[in-house]
């Protein structure tokens, strides 16, 4: 795109309408041709939404082309360079006015409303360096959270989240985070139950689906929409296996469906069976399915018996022998709203023929969301097909390519926070301190508060600074106005962002850092299918006064008198030709032969080969082959129905076996108003989360200038809502307006609201403000999954929707902030 205009690109994209990812790549061949265009030069670089070939004029980035390898690009490579020049970007560091008058001293109440003063770079850090020391010296490092979840940038030097923790643990410690947003529930039960996480583990191939199965679920997954990014580099080769797959459902020899209340684009492309299920309730309908086989006595006996512990246990619930209510499809429909017809006959065809359950995260991103997986893999142990090819279920198919076979190649490693020293400093008396990651909110508001969590007890420390680096929590975080309650007790916040996030906008001193472009480093593409290293080959100088984050955790550590520490004596280039010869001797070893560093990065990128062997890859077959000598991880070396571990913490809401427990809020809930419906807030096409929202991308999707929520008819018809009305979304935790899609892909009584829209709010700092743009954590819950867990609940949630009949107010949250003159 030679011109970065939002406007521009609408008028060529929608000709082929962005719907299926790859359509964009015929813009590409118009508007670049096959070459540079005349003094443009090209360097190779990457996101999370794909590696590209970038043009360079001048010093300006003025393009990306499709990377050679990549099956099908996305449009969002297209708003990088837009994004690189966003008027939201933070080119220079600022204090918050208060602060730099007062310190830790200041008004903190003001965080989030008061202006911005543009400092120097040595002002800056000369008052960060201090800042750190001063807090871990008075009230030493459990008092520092930098946790700083976030989905940052790609790169193996350059991890924000990395180096600020090398930083931190130079200077004495701090408290970090355990598990994600992404699978918090799921990750933490699943190694009870399977001796794996089963989330971020390679799938059965995409080769060995397409051979083998009869029926392919995405049960609560979307993978047209999220396999669009990956954690590191994406060749979304998973595109090409599902338009296999979609000419196979075409020729009836697959049949793909999805069980989801949203007709989401996984299902609208494959547009098989949908069955609507009830926001949260689909461990009921499992169990119902559960039931109709083990009464009918229908399910594999054999496998139960062979390969799985605890199924006694969980049969006396399926049958209420305590609690005098069997799990029949009758019980469950009237919880999950799913007909006993439709879950008896869908029990029986998963039964009957080879089925492959591909399952998302967003259902474990809900009240009790350890007990979905868990139930999943109970029911698919019933059906007795786990460790067959096309058979089973899988936890990763919709996420970074799972599934896509992975080729022979080295590992390649990254900066790490080992601190190498022969010298005795602050490093050496610190102890890992973490805390579930979705907890933060409540540790800064509560300190001395215990939780349970996954059979330990931990206790909250008293948090005076947030040191935030490459993550957008003011998005990413549940319950916003009680975030900001408690963000305003904090006596110091400091944040590294490359733009004026909400996140960046709450901070104290605001550190600017550069983006992939700007900055040399190196990382895999294919997450699972590990096809290529490549260069990311610095196009431009960092846009403004930014830094690169090495650089400024390395300006502070010198402040310090640990620079050494910090570097290692090493510049970033060394870095990278040290990951790349600690690859270049695995490979070795490995016999796979790759170039000299200097080679590689003149080239760009190196290909490595899958072998075919990969393509045939069956997850857990090891263990059906011969559960002796393959067992899993878990106590039994079985599949866990029942896990005594987990019965022996004796949480209520989290018991020895899956079962069903009602969620905080829902639809079937007797406290629930009548006008109450479902939020739910799945992930964005056309961004990572909050990012890329600060680019013309917006006008692919917004609806008058605000984040879309879909809508049923039935329910915009009881209140008077149209197709495009601007709608204010409220409960009792906030509100925010939106842009209304009045659709039937959506069920009645759920409203669909994706995750990431900028916080844009009315008076900004101010407690319980309304979002003028979107932001749809304005009204989920902050509370854990369970005791075991701890994950975050971001898809239960009720709220009420009317339209808005105020004045409808300008969209600020795209300019730049209140600055303050000199
Ligand atoms: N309601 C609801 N909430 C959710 C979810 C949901 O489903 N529903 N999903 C949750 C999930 S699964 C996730 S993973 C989280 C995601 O939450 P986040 O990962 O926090 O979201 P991002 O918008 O990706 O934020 C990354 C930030 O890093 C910044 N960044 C990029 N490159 C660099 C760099 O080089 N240096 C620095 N310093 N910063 C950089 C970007 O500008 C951006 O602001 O959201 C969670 N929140
Ligand atoms: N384009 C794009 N891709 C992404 C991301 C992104 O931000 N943008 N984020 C990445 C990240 S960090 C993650 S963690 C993954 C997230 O991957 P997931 O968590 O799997 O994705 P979601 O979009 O939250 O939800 C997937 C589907 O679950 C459905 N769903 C929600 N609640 C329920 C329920 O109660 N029952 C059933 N049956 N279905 C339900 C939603 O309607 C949606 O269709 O995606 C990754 N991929
Ligand atoms: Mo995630």
């Amino acid at each position: 795109m030679k011109n970065n205009s939002r406007r521009d690109f609408l008028k060529t994209s929608l000709m082929g309408s962005a719907a299926v990812v790859g359509s964009v790549k015929s813009l590409n061949a118009i508007d670049i041709a096959s070459g540079p265009i005349l003094n443009e030069s090209q360097k190779f670089s990457a996101t999370h939404f794909g590696a590209f070939k970038a043009y360079i004029k001048g010093d300006q980035f003025t393009g990306v082309s499709d990377f050679v390898d990549d099956a099908s690009p996305t449009p969002m490579i297209q708003a990088l360079p837009s994004r690189t020049y966003a008027p939201t970007r933070v080119k220079y560091p600022y204090v918050r006015e208060g602060f730099l008058k007062k310190g830790h001293q200041s008004d903190t109440s003001k965080r989030g409303s008061e202006k911005f003063v543009r400092v120097s770079w040595d002002v800056a850090l000369d008052l960060v360096a201090k800042e750190v020391m001063r807090v871990q010296s008075t009230y030493g490092y459990k008092s520092i959270y930098a946790g700083s979840y976030g989905w940052f940038c790609v790169g193996k030097l350059n991890n924000p989240q990395r180096l600020m923790n090398r930083m931190m643990k130079i200077a004495g410690g701090y408290v970090g985070r355990a598990g994600d947003y992404s699978t918090g529930a799921a990750q933490v039960i699943m190694p009870h139950v399977l001796g794996t996480n089963e989330v971020y583990e390679q799938q059965t191939s995409w080769d060995m689906v397409l051979k083998h199965a009869k029926n392919v679920i995405f049960w609560g997954a979307d993978p047209m929409t999220t396999n669009q990014i990956a954690w590191e580099i994406p060749a979304h080769e998973s595109y090409s296996y599902m338009s296999e797959l979609k000419k196979l459902s075409d020729a009836n020899k697959i049949n793909v469906m999805s069980v989801d209340p949203v007709a989401n684009d996984t299902q609208r492309y494959f547009e098989g069976e949908h069955i609507r299920v009830r926001p949260n309730t689909d461990v009921a309908m499992m169990l119902g399915m559960a039931y109709h086989l083990y009464s009918n006595k229908l399910y594999d006996h054999e496998f139960i018996k062979k390969y799985t512990v605890g199924f006694k246990q969980f049969e006396q619930y399926l049958i209420g022998e305590k609690d005098n209510t069997p799990k029949t499809p009758e019980w469950a429909e009237r919880i999950c709203g799913v007909s006993a017809s439709t879950i008896k006959k869908f029990a029986e065809k998963l039964m009957k023929e080879r089925s492959l359950l591909m399952a998302g995260w967003a259902t474990q991103r809900a009240d009790h969301g350890e007990q979905f997986h868990w139930m999943m893999v109970t029911l698919c142990a019933m059906l007795g097909q786990i460790g067959l090819p096309g058979g089973g279920f899988g936890f990763s198919y919709h996420y970074s390519g799972g599934g896509t076979p992975t080729a022979d190649a080295p590992g390649l490693t990254g900066i790490s926070t080992n601190i190498v020293s022969d010298k005795e400093g602050p490093w050496t008396k610190y102890k890992p301190f973490n805390i579930p990651a979705a907890k933060v909110v409540d540790m800064i508001a509560n300190p001395g508060k215990k939780i349970a969590f996954n059979g330990k007890e931990i206790v909250y420390p008293d948090i005076k600074m947030v040191y935030w680096a490459g993550g957008n929590p003011f998005h990413h975080h549940q319950d916003r106005n009680a975030m900001l309650k408690a963000w305003k007790k904090l006596e110091t916040v400091i944040v590294h962002e490359p733009f004026w996030t909400s996140t960046a906008r709450m901070a104290d001193i605001i550190l600017p850092a550069t983006t992939e472009i700007e900055r040399n480093d190196i990382e895999r593409i294919g997450d699972y299918s590990s096809t290529h290293f490549l260069a990311l080959q610095q196009g431009i100088e960092p846009v403004g006064e930014s830094k690169n984050d090495f650089e400024i955790c390395r300006e502070i550590c010198k402040r310090w008198g640990y620079e050494k520490e910090f570097t290692e004596d090493k510049t970033p280039m060394q870095w990278l030709e040290q990951f790349y010869s600690e690859a270049l001797s695995q490979g070795l070893e490995k016999n796979i032969t790759i170039p000299k560093f200097e080679e590689f990065w003149k080239q760009g990128y190196i290909k490595f080969t899958t072998p075919q062997s990969a393509k045939e890859f069956v997850r857990h077959a090891d263990f059906r082959e011969n559960p002796m000598l393959n067992p899993l991880g878990t106590p039994s070396g079985k599949i866990e129905i029942f896990s005594k571990v987990v019965d022996s913490f004796k949480y209520d809401d989290c018991k020895g076996h899956p079962m069903w427990f009602e969620p905080i809020e829902w639809l079937g809930s007797h406290k629930a108003k009548k006008t109450s419906l479902h939020v739910l807030s799945p992930h964005p096409k056309y961004r990572l989360h909050s990012q890329l929202s600060n680019t013309w991308l917006r006008d692919l999707y917004e609806v008058s200038g605000r984040e879309p929520i879909w809508i049923n008819p039935e329910d915009a018809k009881k209140r008077g809502i149209k197709n495009g009305d601007v709608v204010k979304v409220f409960n009792e935790r906030g509100t925010t307006l939106a842009g209304a899609i009045v659709t039937q892909a959506v069920s009645q009584g759920v409203l669909r609201m994706c995750e990431g829209g900028w916080y844009d709010p009315m008076e900004p700092g101010k407690i319980g403000t309304m979002c003028k743009h979107g932001d749809v954590n304005q009204l989920t819950l902050d509370k854990g999954t369970s005791s075991l867990a701890q994950g975050n609940i971001a898809n239960t949630a009720l709220a009420e929707i009317e339209k808005y009949t105020g004045e409808i107010p300008a969209i600020t949250i795209f300019d730049e902030p209140k600055i303050a003159r000199k």
